[in-house]
């Protein structure tokens, strides 16, 4: 159901999201506190809903995080999967030998390469101008290919105690080729109405809700306003920002379903606000900080623990699909 245009339902939004954004953008270049990049950045993204950068992060750094993404086998067990060759939703660990296949949870808990390039610093400050607080990353997800996503806003899945406190940055580590399922969205849709879910929310319940309608009522308003469908063939070491309501989807693939498309998808709350799941999950709640960079949290890891290299994942998080909790795939 949608909410009133207009209709703001009381909740929190970034600056970037409110009617004086471009008034601040400019009065922030004119204080001396934003270079003229990032006053354009900023404008484009307030109104777009997104922004590329191209080759954004050094090669070397790509490299080194894809080389342990294709290695994570290494290190049996540390990590936490989808399982889509069991054509199922629940988790399960990462095993011994290669697998190219599934995607891989929350890696900047383990892999130093993924913490440096989810938190790079260029990432951060621009984060950080938006949140006009630290970015706190908090849900990861490793593609080694498409996962066919369809259409949707992270609101739905990736849920905060303020739904609009989100961000998502997509980070290409190879050229991304035509047909392998590339990310697609519609320019400007983080403006349309609210969409609301049986429970008056903007989080899905994948028992209660039908994803069905949500998919093709989404997409069915993004054409009515005539909104470009856009598809992003980036190339190795570009970021692509969006906003909490930016509707977007995994391009149907054309080429085989072990194509390569490797690209890291990440999450981030201003650390004004919580996730969902700390409501449920008091042994997931600690917030680990990365300096002047930000911090990160995780359904997945019991980040309170001291830590010197890799941890295990939480058994209980490994078979966890309740929406109502905050831990869907996004
Ligand atoms: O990478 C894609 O194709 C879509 C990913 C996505 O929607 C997400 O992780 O929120
Ligand atoms: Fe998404």
């Amino acid at each position: 159901m949608w909410a009133e245009p207009g209709n703001g339902l009381n909740m929190k939004t970034l600056w970037t999201d409110t009617p004086y954004a471009m008034q601040r953008v400019g009065g922030l270049f004119e204080a001396g506190e934003i270079t003229a990049a990032e006053r354009d950045d900023l404008a484009h993204f307030i109104e777009h809903g997104w922004l590329v950068w191209h080759d954004a992060i050094e090669p070397s750094l790509i490299d080194q995080f894809a080389a342990d993404v294709r290695n994570h086998h290494q290190h049996a067990g540390k990590f936490l999967t989808t399982n889509h060759r069991d054509k199922v939703s629940s988790r399960k660990l990462s095993g011994s030998k290669p697998d190219r296949f599934e995607s891989l949870f929350d890696l900047y808990v383990n892999l130093e390469s993924a913490r440096e390039v989810c938190l790079h610093p260029r990432i951060a400050r621009f984060l950080t101008l938006v949140f006009d607080t630290k970015p706190v990353a908090c849900q990861q997800l490793l593609f080694q290919r498409s996962n066919g996503h369809r259409v949707h806003q992270d609101t739905s899945v990736v849920t905060v105690e303020d739904p609009m406190l989100l961000v998502a940055t997509w980070i290409a580590l190879e050229d991304v080729v035509e047909g392998s399922g590339e990310l697609a969205f519609y320019d400007r849709s983080h403006r349309l109405p609210h969409y609301l879910f049986k429970d008056g929310t903007k989080r899905i319940d994948f028992i209660a809700d039908d994803q069905d309608l949500y998919v093709s009522e989404l997409d069915a308003a993004c054409r009515r306003e005539s909104m470009a469908y856009e598809r992003f063939l980036a190339k190795k070491g570009d970021v692509f920002f969006w906003t909490a309501d930016l509707v977007h989807r995994s391009h149907p693939r054309t080429l085989p379903d072990d194509t390569s498309r490797l690209s890291c998808v990440t999450h981030y709350h201003p650390a004004t606000t919580t996730p969902f799941w700390f409501r449920y999950h008091p042994d997931r709640n600690h917030v680990t900080d990365f300096g002047e960079r930000g911090a990160y949290v995780s359904a997945h890891y019991p980040l309170a623990t001291q830590q010197t290299g890799m941890i295990d994942p939480i058994r209980r998080s490994w078979a966890e699909h309740t929406p109502r909790h905050g831990l869907t795939v996004p």
